[in-house]
């Protein structure tokens, strides 16, 4: 929906001219994309060391930080290891996928509008 919104003319003789030294001019308002996290679910199966290594490969995590979120996932089930735009998200989703497919581990890793 266009906004209107006043922007100040010179309007040099104070308005004598007739000139209203204002004007409306409109803009549609942008909205930020959407965000989606995308989440590893546990399984009794795959392996910690692979869970970790894809947190590393595929979410920049350092050794640290992706141990502590395998931990979490097989703790609770289910963890959020990043936020990101939809094209970005279902990237991940997929290429933590293909990896675990490829692996044959049976590691799910979905996405979820924020
Ligand atoms: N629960 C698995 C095990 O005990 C480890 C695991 C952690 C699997 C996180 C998946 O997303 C996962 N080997």
């Amino acid at each position: 929906m266009p906004i209107p919104f006043q922007i100040q003319m010179s309007d040099k003789d104070g308005g004598r001219d007739g000139d209203p030294g204002v004007v409306l001019q409109t803009r549609s308002k942008t909205k930020r994309p959407p965000l989606y996290k995308v989440m590893l679910l546990n399984d009794d199966f795959t392996p910690m060391e692979f869970v970790v290594h894809i947190l590393e490969r595929f979410f920049g995590l350092n050794h640290a930080q992706a141990f502590e979120v395998m931990l979490t996932v097989h703790k609770k089930g289910v963890a959020v290891v990043g936020v990101f735009s939809y094209e970005i998200a279902e990237t991940k989703v997929g290429q933590v996928m293909d990896f675990a497919r490829r692996h044959q581990h049976p590691l799910q890793c979905t996405m979820e509008k924020e």
